[in-house]
């Protein structure tokens, strides 16, 4: 397995997150990264390679330009605010929700921040355009090699900031740019004619699934915790399953917080059954490992060594995969965690 890493990741590291009324340290660390990066060393699991440079061009056919132009710019215009705001990470307060307008970009920097996503607990910094490309390469780069002839059968993009929540237009759930997007979008421009993607985060793939829900040629399936009362809430259920030419490719599979590995099996293994049956050329993993019972912030009740399970599981569809890197916070667990779903994969 071939593994572009991101070696700029910690580039993006958002202070705090607004949680019940405070501001709380991140749940999303540079540290989480380092420990996935020293347990695939350590176990001498793929091959760790840098990515090339981000196309930007394949970035804009995902998320749109002037969402991509906002990122870009969007630290640059906040300390043009204040210079002092240079010590500050920015953080989202006011959104057009129902009835507002959305066709129009007002000029306020906290209105064109809050245009551009969808909660407050997502820091955006001085090196998070710089991380979030850099990690958009990995994905590309991980999908171009597996269509590569002579190239792996599997890749990763061993990432952070993650990418499963950010849609086409905006940010949220600490995702900026939808990494397995990106990295279905360049399996299907590298020929694969239909892709798969299976988001197996304990949080439901909603900018994932909004990206391609009216598009037939890309599945997108996603295990995770029952919206009701799980992040992000307001997408994930049973019965959005796609529009218009995606009518039918889009399965969600939600389950009760306190779910453990038996009953987790069991929805994977219907995610796999579609994911068969729509004949599909090449796979998407989103891997998050929040799934696992240590996990501060998720309610399943995975154990490290299901994890390997979960690879061999993967495994047994039998395509050529990508696989990005989402979630997973008990952080000193996660290189262990993903490192197991990798050597399970394998076999
Ligand atoms: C991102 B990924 C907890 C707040 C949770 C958002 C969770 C985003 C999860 N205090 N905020 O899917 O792992
Ligand atoms: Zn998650």
């Amino acid at each position: 397995m071939q593994i572009f890493h991101n070696p700029v990741h910690d580039k993006h590291a958002g202070r705090q997150e607004m949680f019940r009324g405070k501001l709380v340290p991140c749940h999303e660390t540079p540290a989480r990264l380092e420990y996935v990066l020293d347990a695939l060393r350590q176990r001498r699991i793929g091959d760790l390679l840098a990515p090339s440079a981000a196309d930007l061009d394949l970035i804009k056919r995902v998320h749109t330009p002037r969402y991509v132009d906002f990122l870009a710019s969007a630290w640059r215009d906040w300390v043009a605010l204040d210079p002092a705001n240079a010590d500050i990470d920015i953080l989202p307060s006011v959104w057009p929700v129902r009835g507002f307008r959305h066709d129009i970009e007002p000029t306020n920097f906290a209105a064109r921040v809050g245009l551009f996503s969808f909660d407050s607990g997502c820091p955006l910094t001085a090196g998070t355009w710089e991380a979030a490309t850099v990690g958009a390469a990995c994905a590309i780069d991980a999908a171009r090699a597996i269509t590569t002839s002579g190239g792996p059968r599997a890749a990763m993009a061993l990432t952070r900031p993650p990418g499963h929540h950010a849609g086409a237009d905006f940010f949220g759930g600490y995702c900026f740019l939808n990494n397995a997007a990106l990295a279905a979008q360049a399996l299907r421009e590298a020929g694969a004619a239909r892709v798969a993607i299976l988001d197996v985060d304990y949080h439901h793939g909603n900018g994932t699934q909004s990206i391609f829900y009216e598009r037939g040629d890309v599945l997108t399936v996603s295990v995770h915790g029952d919206p009701t009362t799980e992040y992000p809430f307001f997408l994930g259920y049973a019965d959005e399953r796609g529009q218009g030419a995606g009518e039918g490719a889009n399965l969600n599979l939600p389950l009760a917080a306190g779910t453990g590995f038996a009953a987790w099996t069991d929805a994977l293994e219907q995610g796999l059954a579609a994911i068969r049956a729509f004949k599909a050329d090449a796979l998407v993993i989103a891997l998050g490992v929040d799934t696992y019972e240590g996990d501060p912030i998720s309610k399943f009740k995975l154990k490290s060594a299901d994890y390997l399970q979960v690879g061999r599981l993967l495994a047994s569809l039998g395509l050529p995969a990508v696989f990005t890197m989402e979630g997973g916070y008990a952080v000193a667990d996660v290189g262990i965690n993903v490192a197991n779903v990798l050597e399970g994969y394998a076999g």
